[in-house]
């Protein structure tokens, strides 16, 4: 990054034309460049980079294709309100291929695609929302008569840079769920390479933006895990920076959608949370920047796990989740004593992870579970008929 060790160090100028063109303060502009690399997991002084990156850098010509979906991953990047996410989005690349939003039809959005596929060649990312339906020679989707399997290949041929957006493109997603009759599949799949997936059902349109601004500060993509996935926005699981991981710990869970404990914010866990097993950053970064608390677990709803190939769409969403590793999250929410008498077994939990004792979590893991049923045990005995209530009766 050089001598881009300072965000101040932006001219006055290059700042004045920002706000221009994209309608916001400096000061919003350079907070979001900050929150965008803290976002990326970037170093200090990297926020400047971003900076200088969005205000001077060519913008990157896109090709977004559709295939089997729901339209939900554009409607995502489209619906953000502070600060307006789909004007960055659309002003930080050069979005000149995308079915939804362009006017052109037919043999027009035809040549506007092979015009920009031309006039860009070697240097323009490909976005693929949706999955490709493989059986019969692909013939469950066409568009402008050519296979999606025939788009993917031809438009990835000349990419820079080839992005799975949402869990259809990255790993089958919904349309793949069994018996899977059309055969859905991914981009790698089709590809038979691997390429950057942002899963998500729909994902984060923050983690599709960092990778793009990734890709336009450093000239190449985030690096990623095994599955393709940008490891600034996968690499931790849900469960390990949930809200609701100080209920867990303390083995305090909703039983029931609008029971006592769902109305107190317990956790989720046997109404079927997939957070144990998935990997995403959802409960750090939100949706929507509708506030606080703003996605799934956050709004009361367990995480079916719409990351992650084989649990997603394909377990039941009544299933537990398996746990993927007991590791303690980094810090513990405060416990409010009155809501139980769990808090001993959070702090005790704390203890286990300062000393860095996997089988003690182990323990706590199991010891936590086996409170719960017992805390079942003993409220069903509450509302259960007593004998003595018979007796009287
Ligand atoms: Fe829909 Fe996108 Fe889900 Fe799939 O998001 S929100 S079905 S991941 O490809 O449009
Ligand atoms: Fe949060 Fe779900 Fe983990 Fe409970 S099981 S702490 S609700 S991620
Ligand atoms: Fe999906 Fe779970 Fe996040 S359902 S949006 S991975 S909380």
């Amino acid at each position: 990054m050089g001598d881009m060790n300072d965000i101040f160090s932006l001219g006055r100028e290059a700042l004045h034309g920002i706000e221009q063109r994209l309608g916001m303060s400096r000061r919003d502009y350079l907070q979001f460049c900050a929150t965008l690399a803290v976002t990326m997991g970037l170093p200090k002084g990297a926020d400047a980079a971003v900076a200088k990156a969005i205000e001077s850098a060519k913008r990157p010509s896109v090709i977004w294709l559709h295939f089997q979906e729901c339209t939900g991953c554009t409607e995502s990047l489209l619906r953000a309100e502070h600060p307006t996410l789909e004007k960055l989005i659309l002003d930080v690349i050069s979005l000149d291929y995308h079915e939804t939003l362009m006017a052109a039809a037919g043999h027009q959005a035809e040549a506007a695609r092979k015009d920009a596929m031309k006039a860009n060649k070697g240097k323009y990312v490909l976005v693929i929302e949706g999955a490709i339906p493989i059986k019969e020679n692909g013939n469950y989707c066409k568009i402008g008569g050519h296979t999606a399997i025939d788009l993917l290949k031809e438009c990835a041929a000349d990419a820079a840079a080839v992005i799975a957006i949402g869990s259809c493109a990255s790993w089958g997603g919904m349309p793949s769920t069994g018996p899977n009759p059309s055969g859905a599949s991914s981009v790698a799949e089709v590809l038979g390479k691997p390429v950057v997936t942002i899963p998500g059902c729909p994902p984060n349109p923050y983690n599709f933006l960092a990778t793009v601004v990734h890709f336009l500060t450093f000239g190449k993509l985030p690096e990623v895990d095994k599955l393709g996935r940008p490891k600034f926005a996968y690499s931790r699981l849900i469960h390990e920076n949930c809200e609701r991981r100080a209920h867990f710990d303390a083995g305090r869970f909703a039983m029931e959608f609008g029971d006592a404990g769902h109305r107190q914010g317990y956790c989720l866990y046997k109404l079927g949370c997939k957070g144990p097993e998935t990997y995403a950053n959802c409960p750090t970064l939100g949706f929507g920047d509708a506030g606080e608390n703003n996605w799934p677990v956050g709004c009361g709803h367990p995480c079916i796990g719409c990351t992650e190939k084989g649990v997603g769409f394909t377990k039941p969403i009544h299933q537990l989740a398996k746990m993927a590793n007991v590791a303690p999250p980094l810090q513990y929410a405060r416990i409010v004593e009155e809501q139980g008498k769990g808090a001993s077994f959070a702090s005790a939990a704390a203890l286990a992870a300062l000393a860095g004792a996997a089988a003690g979590a182990a323990v706590m893991l199991t010891r936590n579970l086996g409170l719960s049923h017992a805390a079942e045990e003993a409220e069903r005995a509450k509302t259960a008929p007593q004998p003595q209530d018979k007796a009287r009766g």
